[in-house]
């Protein structure tokens, strides 16, 4: 379908710039980009990481002088997350950004930053992901052929909303029919709370709860607000049962055949409106009750130790550190404290 690493305008392109010092003239050809490349994500049309990576990407294109022309298509344009996954791996979607949660079905470490009850401050989640965890995350990405640049976008900490009742306590989500995104750890989790956890693209959640084939969700206020959750939702209970951040991912080929001056104008301007969208997602996080409440959701809070307490009894915790690996588990309780 795409072509945008396509070979032949690639050549195209480079035959171009090298006929310029040879006739002396800018032909018509000069103006064509040397490099289309594609960029899609999950997000709404009014979710900050869309309208931050709109910015970035107007800021590439022009910094490029039409050598780079990147075009946007959030919002699940492109198909549900499992689909751009393969996309991104076969080169036909170069960027996009995945929750590492769904990317660890690719690359298994890179869902250890969603450990229930562990990242519990944004203070811990930014040292870790601009430190070593996130170098460490970078490492496998980087391995596995794909490319992720340094700085993390945030999609939020993921609170449960329900159409069927309040979960206050562990107990309430025993049997609870609850949509989770694709990934073993997300469905572990639920698992662990005697919950029915059902994987489900983000692009099918709305239809998903409308038609009932799920009670609940968990999401961040954020998304719950954009994707007008709130219209097939009643409950929203503050869990804060883990912190999410969507990987900002290349293909690794579309990226290493950009020049050198380009991909640093790309990872520039992608890296610098991470850092302005995680403001954005906090900012509106603060004020997202008030508005869910007068368009009709029921909030309730939740302890946290209550939680914490039932994933270690069903060995939640013990069981994700055998697989992750002593190493992999002392870099996140770096950051962390001792967990489980
Ligand atoms: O699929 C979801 O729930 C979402 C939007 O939060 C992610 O991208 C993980």
């Amino acid at each position: 379908m795409s072509n945008g690493f396509g070979r032949r305008r690639f050549a195209a392109g480079a035959a171009g710039v090298a006929a310029l010092p040879l006739f002396g003239i800018v032909s018509a050809r000069g103006d064509a980009p040397q490099f289309e490349y594609k960029f899609a994500n999950n997000n709404p049309m009014s979710h900050p990481s869309t309208i931050r990576q709109a910015e970035a990407i107007a800021r590439i294109n022009n910094e490029s002088n039409g050598r780079l022309k990147i075009t946007h298509f959030p919002n699940n344009q492109l198909g549900g997350d499992t689909d751009m996954l393969s996309q991104l791996r076969s080169g036909a979607i170069e960027f996009f950004t995945l929750s590492g949660l769904i990317l660890s079905t690719f690359v298994p470490q890179t869902s250890i930053s969603g450990i229930g009850y562990s990242l519990s401050t944004y203070k811990d989640v930014w040292a870790a992901m601009d430190g070593d965890l996130g170098a460490y995350l970078r490492g496998a990405v980087d391995k596995s052929g794909l490319h992720m640049f340094e700085k993390v976008w945030d999609n939020g900490y993921r609170q449960i909303t329900s159409s069927s009742h309040p979960i206050r306590t562990p107990d309430d989500l025993k049997g609870f029919k609850i949509r989770v995104p694709v990934s073993p750890l997300w469905t572990s989790m639920f698992e662990a709370f005697g919950a029915a956890p059902t994987s489900i693209n983000f692009s099918e959640v709305y239809s998903a709860l409308q038609t009932k084939i799920v009670d609940g969700q968990e999401n961040p206020l954020v998304i719950i607000d954009t994707s007008k959750l709130y219209e097939v939702q009643k409950y929203l209970s503050m869990t804060r049962h883990m912190w999410d951040g969507f990987l900002m991912l290349g293909n690794g080929r579309a990226w290493r055949a950009l020049p050198p001056d380009l991909q640093a104008i790309v990872a520039r301007n992608l890296n610098g409106s991470a850092e302005d969208q995680r403001q954005d997602v906090v900012k509106a996080d603060g004020q997202l009750r008030a508005g869910l409440e007068a368009k009709g959701m029921v909030f309730n809070e939740t302890d946290p130790a209550q939680f914490r307490a039932a994933l270690v009894k069903a060995r939640f915790y013990a069981q994700w550190k055998e697989k992750f690996g002593p190493e992999a588990w002392a870099v996140l309780e770096k950051y962390t404290g001792k967990i489980g």
